[in-house]
């Protein structure tokens, strides 16, 4: 895990190495803290001569002025203290920014990633999932680093640098002491597994919660309309206890834990006691050096136990990074070959050869398509809900691959171009039009971006779409969705055709575009439909037949199966699917006859 984040903190390696050395700048620093006070009892108060260097350092330390020595011993210590606080609050800091840094990256790039993957990864996961990933699995780069390596690292330092001050101090006392340090390793064992696990069914559970709000939120509509927001709350109060629960136990284990360190950290430093007390009855060992032998006991338990807290942290942020990771190596499965090439000019003969299609295993969608649509035709393609007219769409679009057979753009395999370009050669009116939280004007450009104010206005115009724009508050910069204004269903419809205009692409796709209209919105766009139709390859998807009567090819699909093609009135004059459709949309008038004249 390590490794890899290594990619995601050159932006912070500077940060990275001054905090770090810097650290063991002020655990070198922290390991001279006991030592004053041995002055002090030893130098001040007894009658023992201090070491030439210390003589030296501090020559009034031991004069015959005991007030001064006291005075000397305090300043030390004051400064000692604040020297260790001062390195180990810049130090902090570079390694906190440091680490904020590389989780924003890991955030960027996890991101970035996840708009890139298909279709198909979004239709299996759960947004609230990907949300819970990509914002807070993600922080555990900073727990990571400066929960558990900068603890580990500079825990270290002090353990080695308190065995190696103790053994010269007093060796058989140092061995009484790392006696205890077994009884750590097997409550540090004994406690780690289960921390572990009950860190990861919380982040679990958490990560549930997201999903819950992101999933209801979404679809408040339909909560409200429905009335389900007292069984939404209690869903949610539901899963709010898993959590809480789960909370509880980590927490639980988490203080028995604490509990049982501390105990053992009491047994240790009686046992010392014992044995140094007596040693200085017998005139073995300084009343000075106790206390500062004590004082190293403290700094050596400490690091002990936050070793084993050190670990927790590094298994859970290892389960979190992972679920990050996850994202950011789930591989696109549409995605360009090596020796992808666009087309140097693109006429826009569609073919379908074959095609089966399924989003699930053993539930075709579409099978054997074949269809051939020579540049500039328009098709229509019309079937029963279900039928498989989207997904036919989707395939041209890539959103999926086709399972067998292929599909050709002037007889060049989609697959051998690449993404980005083929979408851009298709424009897309979606059945369920699709607005960005932005201005109006912006949610056009969308369709050709760099576009001016003017081209934009003129997009609208065509879509019929200018009029209620220029009556909205402010125009053509009014704010969508969020904080702004809401639309109807058929001024969306309208702002999406307008951005298939602006976008120009040699290929349309119109899935229902007019479902949304009023039949007199509908026959005034009709006419600037056919008009963007013009001299492009055409997809156009209708339930309502009168839309697609003039389409140089109809197809009727049927539970995935082309049935029929060919043009209107041929389909009419045969008893096809197309025919009953059609005549079952003007019964109860006479008007079949005379809509066909038309
Ligand atoms: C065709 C299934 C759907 C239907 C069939 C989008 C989607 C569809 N399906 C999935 O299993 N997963 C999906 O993500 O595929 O669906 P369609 O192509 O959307 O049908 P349509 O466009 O002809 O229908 P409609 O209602 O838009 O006229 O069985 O369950
Ligand atoms: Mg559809």
């Amino acid at each position: 895990m390590l490794r890899r984040l290594l990619s995601y903190w050159h932006g912070s390696r500077k940060q990275l190495l001054a905090g770090g050395v810097l650290l063991v700048i002020g655990t070198a620093v922290e390991l001279m803290q006991p030592w004053p006070i041995k002055w002090l009892i030893d130098y001040v108060f007894g009658d023992q001569t201090p070491p030439q260097w210390l003589d030296k350092l501090l020559p009034s330390l031991a004069g015959s002025d005991a007030a001064r020595g006291i005075m000397v011993v305090c300043v030390s210590i004051l400064m000692l203290a604040v020297a260790v606080r001062f390195i180990a609050m810049i130090g902090h800091f570079c390694l906190m920014r440091a680490g904020a840094q590389i989780v924003q990256e890991l955030r960027v790039r996890a991101s970035e990633h996840l708009h890139r993957l298909s279709l198909a990864y979004h239709d299996k996961t759960k947004v609230g999932d990907s949300l819970y990933r990509v914002a807070y699995d993600s922080q555990a780069v900073q727990s990571l680093l400066n929960g558990a390596i900068v603890p580990i690292v500079t825990n270290c330092l002090i353990l080695v640098g308190s065995v190696i001050i103790m053994m010269r101090i007093n060796p058989l006392l140092t061995l009484v002491t790392l006696a205890a340090a077994p009884v750590f390793f097997v409550i540090i064992r004994g406690f780690g597994k289960r921390l572990d696990n009950q860190s990861r069914q919380y982040h679990e559970s958490e990560s549930a919660l997201t999903t819950t709000i992101q999933e209801s939120l979404s679809s408040i509509r339909a909560i409200q309309a429905f009335t389900l927001e007292t069984l939404t709350g209690k869903r949610f109060r539901q899963q709010t206890r898993q959590s809480l629960d789960a909370n509880h136990r980590m927490i639980r284990t988490q203080l028995i834990y604490a509990a049982c360190a501390g105990l053992a950290v009491s047994v240790g430093t009686a046992a010392v006691v014992w044995v140094a007390g007596h040693q200085v009855l017998n005139g073995k060992m300084l009343v000075g050096d106790i206390l500062v032998f004590l004082a190293y006991l403290g700094m050596l338990y400490t690091p002990m136990s936050t070793f084993s807290q050190s670990a927790g942290v590094i298994q859970s942020a290892n389960a979190q990074l992972r679920r990050v990771f996850e994202i950011v190596d789930s591989v696109p499965e549409i995605k360009d070959r090596p020796n992808a090439k666009p087309l140097a000019t693109v006429r826009g003969q569609i073919e379908f050869r074959e095609v089966q299609f399924q989003y699930e295993k053993n539930q075709p969608v579409l099978r054997d398509i074949n269809l051939k649509v020579a540049a500039g035709q328009v098709v229509a393609i019309v079937g029963r809900t279900g039928a498989g007219k989207t997904s036919l769409a989707s395939l041209l679009l890539r959103f999926y691959d086709p399972n067998n057979g292929s599909i050709l753009l002037d007889d060049h395999d989609l697959r051998d171009l690449p993404v980005a370009w083929l979408r851009q050669q298709v424009g897309v009116v979606l059945q369920d039009p699709i607005l960005f939280s932005t201005t109006i004007a912006e949610n056009i450009g969308f369709g050709h971006p760099g576009a001016s104010l003017e081209q934009i206005k003129t997009a609208a115009r065509r879509a019929q779409a200018d009029e209620f724009i220029r009556a909205l508050p402010n125009g053509y910069e009014t704010m969508l969705g969020e904080r702004g204004v809401n639309l109807s269903g058929g001024q969306r419809q309208r702002l999406s055709i307008a951005r298939a205009f602006l976008k120009n692409a040699p290929i349309l796709i119109l899935d229902e575009p007019t479902s949304a209209l009023d039949t007199q919105t509908e026959q005034a766009l009709l006419t600037s439909l056919q008009e963007l139709m013009h001299n492009r390859t055409t997809f156009i998807i209708a339930h309502r037949l009168s839309t697609v009567r003039h389409a140089d090819l109809i197809i009727t699909l049927e539970n995935g199966l082309l049935i029929e093609m060919g043009k209107h009135d041929e389909l009419l004059k045969k008893d096809s699917a197309y025919a009953k459709l059609y005549n079952s949309q003007w019964s109860g008038t006479t008007a079949p006859a005379s809509a066909h004249a038309t």
